[in-house]
Protein backbone atom coordinates (compact mmCIF):
# COMPACT_ATOMS: atom_id res chain seq x y z
CA UNK A 1 0.00 0.00 0.00
CA UNK A 2 1.36 3.51 -0.86
CA UNK A 3 2.66 4.73 2.52
CA UNK A 4 0.83 8.50 1.52
CA UNK A 5 -2.62 6.67 1.69
CA UNK A 6 -4.76 6.22 4.44
CA UNK A 7 -5.55 2.63 5.78
CA UNK A 8 -8.92 1.64 3.93
CA UNK A 9 -11.30 -0.77 5.61
CA UNK A 10 -10.41 -4.06 3.86
CA UNK A 11 -14.45 -4.42 2.52
CA UNK A 12 -15.23 -1.62 1.38
CA UNK A 13 -12.30 0.54 0.65
CA UNK A 14 -13.04 3.59 3.10
CA UNK A 15 -10.70 5.15 4.61
CA UNK A 16 -10.68 3.42 8.43
CA UNK A 17 -12.15 5.18 11.27
CA UNK A 18 -8.97 4.25 13.93
CA UNK A 19 -5.07 3.64 13.66
CA UNK A 20 -3.41 2.14 16.34
CA UNK A 21 -0.48 3.38 15.21
CA UNK A 22 3.21 1.64 16.93
CA UNK A 23 5.61 2.69 14.59
CA UNK A 24 7.29 4.59 17.10
CA UNK A 25 6.96 7.01 19.97
CA UNK A 26 8.01 9.47 17.67
CA UNK A 27 4.30 9.51 16.48
CA UNK A 28 2.75 11.62 19.64
CA UNK A 29 0.47 14.70 19.14
CA UNK A 30 0.85 17.40 21.58
CA UNK A 31 -1.83 16.81 24.43
CA UNK A 32 -4.35 19.93 24.72
CA UNK A 33 -1.97 20.68 28.22
CA UNK A 34 0.78 20.67 25.99
CA UNK A 35 -0.35 22.72 23.71
CA UNK A 36 -1.79 25.58 26.48
CA UNK A 37 1.99 25.59 27.89
CA UNK A 38 3.00 26.33 24.22
CA UNK A 39 0.66 28.57 23.57
CA UNK A 40 1.55 30.27 27.02
CA UNK A 41 5.24 30.42 26.28
CA UNK A 42 7.58 33.33 26.95
CA UNK A 43 10.11 33.33 24.05
CA UNK A 44 12.90 35.72 22.85
CA UNK A 45 14.90 35.38 20.25
CA UNK A 46 16.99 32.24 21.02
CA UNK A 47 19.64 33.30 18.82
CA UNK A 48 20.46 35.84 20.84
CA UNK A 49 20.44 33.72 23.88
CA UNK A 50 17.09 35.73 24.80
CA UNK A 51 14.65 33.12 24.92
CA UNK A 52 13.15 32.80 28.39
CA UNK A 53 11.71 28.95 27.97
CA UNK A 54 14.68 27.79 26.01
CA UNK A 55 16.95 29.11 28.95
CA UNK A 56 14.69 27.01 31.68
CA UNK A 57 14.65 24.17 29.84
CA UNK A 58 18.25 23.93 29.11
CA UNK A 59 18.67 24.80 32.92
CA UNK A 60 16.41 22.40 33.88
CA UNK A 61 18.23 19.34 31.32
CA UNK A 62 21.64 20.66 32.94
CA UNK A 63 20.52 19.54 36.66
CA UNK A 64 18.93 16.88 35.53
CA UNK A 65 21.84 15.60 33.92
CA UNK A 66 24.32 16.62 36.50
CA UNK A 67 26.41 19.08 33.60
CA UNK A 68 27.30 22.38 33.46
CA UNK A 69 25.38 23.27 30.33
CA UNK A 70 23.19 22.47 27.89
CA UNK A 71 21.38 22.90 24.80
CA UNK A 72 18.19 23.14 23.05
CA UNK A 73 18.49 21.34 19.65
CA UNK A 74 16.43 20.50 16.80
CA UNK A 75 16.49 16.25 16.63
CA UNK A 76 18.19 13.39 18.63
CA UNK A 77 20.19 13.68 15.11
CA UNK A 78 21.04 16.51 15.35
CA UNK A 79 21.47 16.23 19.37
CA UNK A 80 24.20 13.10 18.44
CA UNK A 81 26.07 14.43 15.34
CA UNK A 82 26.70 17.96 17.50
CA UNK A 83 28.28 15.57 19.86
CA UNK A 84 30.05 13.75 17.65
CA UNK A 85 31.58 16.60 15.84
CA UNK A 86 32.75 18.35 19.02
CA UNK A 87 34.33 15.36 19.90
CA UNK A 88 36.17 14.93 17.34
CA UNK A 89 38.14 16.14 14.22
CA UNK A 90 37.89 14.79 10.25
CA UNK A 91 39.71 11.59 9.74
CA UNK A 92 39.45 10.01 13.49
CA UNK A 93 37.26 7.12 14.64
CA UNK A 94 34.33 6.73 16.73
CA UNK A 95 33.41 3.17 18.26
CA UNK A 96 29.75 2.86 18.21
CA UNK A 97 27.46 -0.20 18.50
CA UNK A 98 26.65 -2.09 14.96
CA UNK A 99 22.92 -1.23 15.42
CA UNK A 100 23.26 2.17 16.52
CA UNK A 101 21.01 5.06 15.41
CA UNK A 102 24.16 7.39 14.46
CA UNK A 103 25.47 4.81 12.03
CA UNK A 104 22.31 3.11 10.78
CA UNK A 105 19.44 6.02 10.59
CA UNK A 106 21.59 9.38 10.62
CA UNK A 107 21.88 9.73 6.69
CA UNK A 108 25.78 9.28 6.75
CA UNK A 109 26.06 12.47 8.62
CA UNK A 110 28.99 11.74 10.45
CA UNK A 111 30.82 10.65 7.66
CA UNK A 112 29.36 14.24 5.78
CA UNK A 113 29.27 16.37 8.50
CA UNK A 114 32.15 15.35 11.29
CA UNK A 115 33.90 13.55 8.70
CA UNK A 116 35.45 10.70 11.15
CA UNK A 117 34.76 6.75 10.46
CA UNK A 118 32.71 4.71 12.84
CA UNK A 119 34.48 1.42 14.46
CA UNK A 120 31.31 -0.81 14.86
CA UNK A 121 30.64 -3.50 17.60
CA UNK A 122 28.12 -6.57 17.47
CA UNK A 123 27.25 -5.83 20.91
CA UNK A 124 24.43 -8.05 22.45
CA UNK A 125 21.16 -6.40 22.14
CA UNK A 126 23.51 -3.16 21.59
CA UNK A 127 25.56 -3.81 24.80
CA UNK A 128 29.32 -3.54 23.92
CA UNK A 129 31.58 -4.89 26.85
CA UNK A 130 34.32 -3.24 28.08
CA UNK A 131 36.67 -5.17 26.49
CA UNK A 132 35.75 -5.45 23.10
CA UNK A 133 35.70 -1.49 23.11
CA UNK A 134 39.35 -2.04 24.46
CA UNK A 135 40.13 -4.16 21.43
CA UNK A 136 38.75 -1.62 19.42
CA UNK A 137 41.08 1.37 20.52
CA UNK A 138 43.74 2.13 18.05
CA UNK A 139 47.35 2.42 19.04
CA UNK A 140 48.51 6.22 19.00
CA UNK A 141 51.57 4.68 18.40
CA UNK A 142 51.08 4.14 14.77
CA UNK A 143 50.05 6.51 12.10
CA UNK A 144 47.78 4.15 9.94
CA UNK A 145 45.78 4.17 11.72
CA UNK A 146 42.61 6.51 12.35
CA UNK A 147 42.93 7.35 16.13
CA UNK A 148 40.00 6.85 18.35
CA UNK A 149 38.30 9.83 19.88
CA UNK A 150 35.05 8.71 21.11
CA UNK A 151 32.88 6.15 22.49
CA UNK A 152 28.93 6.24 21.64
CA UNK A 153 26.31 4.10 23.39
CA UNK A 154 22.81 4.23 23.02
CA UNK A 155 20.95 3.66 26.22
CA UNK A 156 18.22 2.53 25.91
CA UNK A 157 18.72 0.72 22.58
CA UNK A 158 16.20 1.31 19.70
CA UNK A 159 17.63 -1.44 17.54
CA UNK A 160 17.90 -4.02 20.46
CA UNK A 161 14.68 -3.51 21.33
CA UNK A 162 14.77 -0.88 24.17
CA UNK A 163 17.39 -3.38 26.02
CA UNK A 164 18.88 -1.29 28.88
CA UNK A 165 22.08 -0.49 29.37
CA UNK A 166 23.76 -1.75 32.18
CA UNK A 167 24.97 0.57 34.63
CA UNK A 168 27.79 -1.87 35.87
CA UNK A 169 28.60 -2.12 31.87
CA UNK A 170 28.67 1.48 31.65
CA UNK A 171 31.15 2.54 34.72
CA UNK A 172 33.89 -0.45 33.25
CA UNK A 173 33.21 1.11 29.84
CA UNK A 174 34.35 4.56 31.13
CA UNK A 175 37.62 3.11 32.56
CA UNK A 176 38.60 1.54 29.71
CA UNK A 177 38.06 5.28 27.97
CA UNK A 178 39.82 6.61 30.90
CA UNK A 179 42.56 4.66 30.85
CA UNK A 180 42.65 5.34 27.00
CA UNK A 181 41.73 9.24 26.98
CA UNK A 182 38.88 8.82 24.90
CA UNK A 183 35.67 11.18 25.52
CA UNK A 184 32.61 8.72 26.17
CA UNK A 185 28.69 10.10 24.20
CA UNK A 186 25.27 8.76 25.37
CA UNK A 187 22.78 8.64 22.86
CA UNK A 188 19.61 8.94 25.73
CA UNK A 189 16.96 9.34 22.97
CA UNK A 190 14.78 7.25 25.78
CA UNK A 191 17.09 7.67 28.90
CA UNK A 192 14.00 8.47 30.25
CA UNK A 193 12.59 5.19 29.69
CA UNK A 194 15.46 3.41 30.91
CA UNK A 195 15.64 5.70 34.54
CA UNK A 196 12.12 4.94 35.14
CA UNK A 197 12.50 0.69 33.95
CA UNK A 198 15.33 0.66 36.89
CA UNK A 199 14.82 3.56 38.90
CA UNK A 200 18.40 4.60 38.57
CA UNK A 201 18.38 8.55 38.02
CA UNK A 202 19.64 10.33 34.67
CA UNK A 203 22.43 12.39 36.84
CA UNK A 204 23.55 8.46 37.84
CA UNK A 205 23.87 7.59 34.05
CA UNK A 206 24.94 11.19 32.73
CA UNK A 207 27.69 11.18 35.09
CA UNK A 208 29.63 8.56 33.43
CA UNK A 209 29.39 10.61 30.26
CA UNK A 210 31.14 13.61 28.73
CA UNK A 211 27.75 14.17 26.41
CA UNK A 212 24.47 13.36 26.86
CA UNK A 213 21.58 13.88 24.09
CA UNK A 214 18.02 13.36 25.48
CA UNK A 215 15.02 13.30 23.00
CA UNK A 216 11.94 15.21 24.27
CA UNK A 217 9.91 13.83 20.75
CA UNK A 218 10.32 10.22 21.91
CA UNK A 219 8.29 8.86 24.61
CA UNK A 220 8.09 11.99 26.19
CA UNK A 221 5.28 13.31 23.70
CA UNK A 222 6.86 16.78 22.82
CA UNK A 223 6.32 17.26 18.80
CA UNK A 224 10.24 18.58 18.16
CA UNK A 225 12.99 18.96 19.78
CA UNK A 226 16.25 17.09 21.69
CA UNK A 227 18.58 18.83 24.66
CA UNK A 228 22.14 17.76 24.95
CA UNK A 229 24.35 18.47 27.99
CA UNK A 230 27.84 18.53 28.49
CA UNK A 231 30.86 20.73 30.07
CA UNK A 232 30.45 25.20 29.29
CA UNK A 233 33.46 24.19 27.07
CA UNK A 234 31.49 21.66 25.30
CA UNK A 235 28.44 23.48 25.02
CA UNK A 236 30.10 26.44 24.08
CA UNK A 237 31.40 24.55 21.08
CA UNK A 238 28.43 22.61 20.26
CA UNK A 239 26.47 26.06 20.02
CA UNK A 240 29.04 27.01 17.49
CA UNK A 241 28.40 24.10 15.30
CA UNK A 242 24.10 24.40 15.98
CA UNK A 243 24.30 27.32 14.14
CA UNK A 244 27.11 26.02 11.11
CA UNK A 245 24.58 23.52 10.66
CA UNK A 246 22.13 25.67 10.68
CA UNK A 247 19.99 24.88 13.99
CA UNK A 248 20.07 28.69 15.67
CA UNK A 249 15.94 29.50 16.17
CA UNK A 250 14.54 32.01 16.46
CA UNK A 251 11.48 32.10 19.17
CA UNK A 252 11.88 28.10 20.00
CA UNK A 253 10.45 28.89 23.53
CA UNK A 254 7.15 27.47 22.34
CA UNK A 255 8.85 24.17 21.53
CA UNK A 256 10.73 24.36 24.47
CA UNK A 257 7.80 24.73 26.61
CA UNK A 258 6.61 21.73 24.68
CA UNK A 259 9.55 19.92 26.23
CA UNK A 260 9.75 21.18 29.35
CA UNK A 261 5.93 20.50 30.24
CA UNK A 262 7.12 16.77 29.05
CA UNK A 263 9.79 16.64 31.76
CA UNK A 264 7.39 18.00 34.34
CA UNK A 265 4.78 15.34 33.43
CA UNK A 266 5.09 13.03 30.91
CA UNK A 267 7.80 10.64 32.80
CA UNK A 268 6.58 8.87 35.06
CA UNK A 269 3.98 7.79 32.91
CA UNK A 270 6.23 6.20 31.04
CA UNK A 271 5.58 3.10 33.50
CA UNK A 272 2.75 2.35 31.23
CA UNK A 273 3.94 2.30 28.04
CA UNK A 274 6.37 -0.40 29.51
CA UNK A 275 3.49 -1.89 31.28
CA UNK A 276 1.64 -1.75 28.10
CA UNK A 277 4.79 -3.16 25.85
CA UNK A 278 4.73 -5.87 27.83
CA UNK A 279 1.16 -6.97 27.07
CA UNK A 280 1.90 -6.43 23.33
CA UNK A 281 5.03 -9.02 23.48
CA UNK A 282 3.05 -11.54 25.36
CA UNK A 283 -0.23 -11.64 23.32
CA UNK A 284 1.81 -11.46 20.03
CA UNK A 285 4.06 -14.32 21.04
CA UNK A 286 1.10 -16.44 21.45
CA UNK A 287 0.30 -15.91 17.54
CA UNK A 288 1.12 -18.31 15.44
CA UNK A 289 4.05 -17.53 12.75
CA UNK A 290 5.83 -14.46 15.71
CA UNK A 291 8.72 -15.59 17.29
CA UNK A 292 9.10 -13.24 20.25
CA UNK A 293 10.42 -13.57 23.93
CA UNK A 294 8.09 -11.42 25.88
CA UNK A 295 10.60 -11.55 28.88
CA UNK A 296 13.03 -9.65 27.27
CA UNK A 297 11.00 -6.41 26.99
CA UNK A 298 12.53 -4.17 28.95
CA UNK A 299 10.22 -1.10 27.94
CA UNK A 300 8.29 0.76 25.27
CA UNK A 301 9.77 -1.52 22.32
CA UNK A 302 9.10 -4.64 21.00
CA UNK A 303 10.69 -6.36 18.13
CA UNK A 304 9.43 -9.59 16.95
CA UNK A 305 10.26 -12.09 13.48
CA UNK A 306 7.81 -13.19 11.50
CA UNK A 307 9.54 -15.34 8.70
CA UNK A 308 7.40 -18.40 10.52
CA UNK A 309 4.58 -16.73 8.60
CA UNK A 310 6.04 -17.15 5.27
CA UNK A 311 5.57 -13.65 4.51
CA UNK A 312 8.43 -10.82 4.27
CA UNK A 313 7.98 -8.25 7.22
CA UNK A 314 6.97 -5.59 4.48
CA UNK A 315 4.50 -7.76 3.50
CA UNK A 316 3.07 -8.20 7.08
CA UNK A 317 3.44 -4.98 7.71
CA UNK A 318 1.00 -3.75 4.71
CA UNK A 319 -1.30 -6.21 5.66
CA UNK A 320 -1.56 -5.02 9.28
CA UNK A 321 -1.86 -1.37 7.63
CA UNK A 322 -4.72 -2.35 5.46
CA UNK A 323 -6.53 -3.15 9.03
CA UNK A 324 -5.63 -0.24 11.04
CA UNK A 325 -2.55 -1.26 13.10
CA UNK A 326 1.40 -0.08 12.25
CA UNK A 327 4.06 -1.83 12.85
CA UNK A 328 7.50 -0.57 11.15
CA UNK A 329 9.49 -3.28 9.75
CA UNK A 330 13.45 -3.42 9.36
CA UNK A 331 15.24 -6.33 7.62
CA UNK A 332 13.70 -8.90 5.76
CA UNK A 333 12.02 -10.61 8.85
CA UNK A 334 11.65 -8.59 11.78
CA UNK A 335 9.38 -5.66 12.93
CA UNK A 336 9.11 -3.35 15.39
CA UNK A 337 6.19 -1.87 18.10
CA UNK A 338 6.64 0.49 19.86
CA UNK A 339 4.01 1.97 22.86
CA UNK A 340 3.54 5.17 23.58
CA UNK A 341 1.63 7.92 25.01
CA UNK A 342 -1.36 8.35 22.32
CA UNK A 343 -1.98 4.54 22.58
CA UNK A 344 -3.87 3.12 25.74
CA UNK A 345 -4.22 -0.82 26.70
CA UNK A 346 -6.97 -1.22 25.15
CA UNK A 347 -5.66 -0.41 21.87
CA UNK A 348 -2.78 -2.79 22.47
CA UNK A 349 -5.13 -5.31 23.63
CA UNK A 350 -7.84 -4.95 20.62
CA UNK A 351 -3.65 -4.91 18.17
CA UNK A 352 -2.70 -8.00 19.16
CA UNK A 353 -6.27 -9.31 18.24
CA UNK A 354 -6.41 -7.55 15.21
CA UNK A 355 -2.90 -9.18 13.99
CA UNK A 356 -3.85 -12.73 15.27
CA UNK A 357 -6.79 -12.53 12.89
CA UNK A 358 -4.68 -10.94 10.18
CA UNK A 359 -1.99 -13.77 10.45
CA UNK A 360 -3.59 -16.67 11.61
CA UNK A 361 -6.45 -16.23 8.98
N1 LIG B 1 14.62 6.99 16.10
C1 LIG B 1 13.49 6.86 15.21
C2 LIG B 1 13.94 6.45 13.81
O1 LIG B 1 14.88 7.31 13.33
C3 LIG B 1 14.45 5.05 13.73
C4 LIG B 1 12.52 5.86 15.79
O2 LIG B 1 11.39 5.81 15.28
O3 LIG B 1 12.86 5.15 16.74
N2 LIG B 1 18.70 8.16 18.75
C5 LIG B 1 17.84 7.13 18.85
C6 LIG B 1 18.18 6.00 19.75
C7 LIG B 1 16.64 7.13 18.13
O4 LIG B 1 15.82 6.11 18.24
C8 LIG B 1 16.36 8.23 17.30
C9 LIG B 1 15.10 8.25 16.47
C10 LIG B 1 17.28 9.27 17.22
C11 LIG B 1 18.45 9.21 17.96
C12 LIG B 1 17.08 10.45 16.31
O5 LIG B 1 16.03 11.28 16.69
P1 LIG B 1 15.32 12.25 15.62
O6 LIG B 1 14.35 11.42 14.88
O7 LIG B 1 14.68 13.28 16.50
O8 LIG B 1 16.37 12.83 14.77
Amino acid sequence: MDKKQPATDNQHNKPMTKIIDLRSDTVTKPTPAMRRAMIEAEVGDDVFGEDPSVNALQQKVANLLGKEAALFVASGTMGNQLCIKTHTEPGTEVIIEAGAHPFNFEAGSSAALAGIQFYTIKGDRGVMEAAQIEEAIRPTTDHHFAPTRLICIENTHNRGGGKIYPLEKIIEIRKVADRHGIAMHLDGARLMNACVATGIKPIEYAQYFDSVSICLSKGLGAPVGSVIAGSAKFIDKAHWYRKMYGGGMRQAGILAAAGLYALEHHVDRLAEDHENAKILARGLSTIKGIRLDPDSVETNIVIFDVAETGKTSREVAGKLREHGVLFTFFGKSSMRGVTHLDVTRKDIEEAVEIVKKVLES
